[in-house]
């Protein structure tokens, strides 16, 4: 079944920098429907967990050049 989960993301400070993240994370396998929201600081991920896991997502990010951290 797939997993919803909502990521904290620093550091994006204008619209193309959303886009980046939003694009990054769609194109991780596993990924069914991310949507990254600039003004909330966060990124909403649909995926399957059998093909990736947050940690990932987040490795993921961090590797875009934006700081993210595990959901608490
Ligand atoms: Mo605009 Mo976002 O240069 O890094 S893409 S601030």
């Amino acid at each position: 079944a797939a997993r919803t989960i909502t990521i904290p993301v620093q550091g994006m400070t204008c619209a193309a920098c959303q886009a980046r993240v939003q694009r990054t994370l769609g194109q991780q396998p596993g990924v069914i429907e991310a949507s990254v929201n600039l003004m909330m600081k966060s990124a909403a991920v649909r995926f399957d967990p059998a093909a990736t896991s947050p940690e990932d997502l987040v490795a993921a990010i961090r590797d875009t050049g934006y700081q993210a951290d595990l959901p608490s």
